[in-house]
């Protein structure tokens, strides 16, 4: 079983502006920030506000409409980046790869023949 949301993990903190962040996106319910070691050019993570850990503990209203905006983000960075394609990550605790326990979504722009950085 996942343990409890910690608000002091680092995506808490960069809602917070404790630490600072390239955010492209906002509103009441979402951030989209650009990742700090990213894996393709215009590589874009997208947070709830909530305090959620991961896809299983988050509100499933607030994961709805956290979704409208992976969408709305992930168009406006295909075309900003002139992408052929979008790769969607999302990882959830540390056997499943993830390392920040604030719920995110790795946005990847790909284009043709173009393998993700390791
Ligand atoms: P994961 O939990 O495995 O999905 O990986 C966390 C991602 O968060 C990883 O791609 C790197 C990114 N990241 C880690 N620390 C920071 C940070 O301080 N700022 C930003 N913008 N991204 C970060």
């Amino acid at each position: 079983m996942a343990a409890a949301y910690d608000p002091n993990n680092i995506f808490g903190k960069i809602l917070r502006g404790e630490i600072p962040s390239h955010k492209v996106y906002e509103d009441d319910i979402a951030f989209a920030f650009m990742d700090i070691m990213p894996r393709a050019e215009g590589h874009v993570l997208v947070i709830p506000k909530e305090g959620a850990r991961g896809l299983l503990d988050v509100a499933p209203q607030t994961l709805g409409e956290l979704m409208k905006r992976v969408q709305h983000v992930a168009k406006a960075i295909q075309t900003a980046f002139s992408a052929d394609g979008l790769t969607l990550h999302q990882f959830n605790e540390s056997a499943g790869g993830q390392v920040i326990y604030h719920l995110h979504f790795h946005l990847l722009p790909r284009w043709d023949g173009v393998a993700l950085r390791p």
